[in-house]
């Protein structure tokens, strides 16, 4: 979804296919073996198949409102740390919390508290004083991460909606009820291999 939305702000010309995870078309795997999506294959033939990439990828070809921090700043050094939580330990987490039935062994009350103490509260903690979480103004990071704050609170949205987490919450409403968002939610026809 990230990928989507920062092809979409950045009004890329782009073909997309929307596959189906089970039967993976064969002209994917080939770009790509690894088997995740998303994958980009560029004019230039070049193969991005990592989300973060695709997304620098797409800021690179057109940012309109600089959602790019500048190269070297100190919000750029931020952002790639609170990616980095995201991306990993906070993605395991998410997974623990989404899919409890494939973690017997964890307590998902324990994996919620974790996921505040890691994540979710500090993220709260920032927007109390600023909108987005570079500052007042959009960015790259508010867009990266959203929408694993989203598939969180929408695991259990009646529990999320008791945490205390207000300025998160507010943030969160504010790009899901955002235009950028409904576009990159349009759904496809699955591609398939044998088609035009
Ligand atoms: N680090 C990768 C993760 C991509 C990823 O795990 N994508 C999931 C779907 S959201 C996937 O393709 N899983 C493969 C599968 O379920 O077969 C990225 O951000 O692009």
């Amino acid at each position: 979804m990230r990928a989507r939305l920062a092809l979409m702000y950045a009004q890329v010309d782009i073909q997309i296919r929307e596959i189906e995870l089970r039967a993976k078309p064969n002209s994917m795997l080939k770009l790509s073996p690894k088997g995740t999506v998303p994958v980009l294959l560029t004019e230039n033939q070049l193969v991005i198949d990592q989300s973060i990439d695709i997304m620098y990828w797409a800021l690179a070809q057109n940012d309109p409102e600089q959602w790019l921090p500048e190269k070297d700043s100190a919000q750029m050094f931020e952002m790639q740390q609170w990616i980095e939580i995201n991306d990993g330990p906070f993605k395991q987490l998410l997974d623990q919390y989404k899919y409890p039935e494939r973690f017997p062994d964890l307590s998902r009350a324990e994996v919620l508290e974790s996921a505040m103490n890691l994540f979710l509260s500090p993220l709260n903690q920032r927007l109390e004083n600023q909108a987005f979480l570079l500052g007042v103004k959009i960015s790259m990071l508010d867009i990266a991460l959203f929408p694993f704050v989203r598939q969180f609170a929408a695991s259990d949205s009646k529990k999320f909606d008791e945490l205390p987490l207000t300025k998160l919450s507010e943030w969160l409403n504010f790009f899901i009820m955002s235009d950028l968002f409904h576009m990159v939610m349009a759904k496809y026809p699955v591609w398939r291999d044998t088609e035009e």
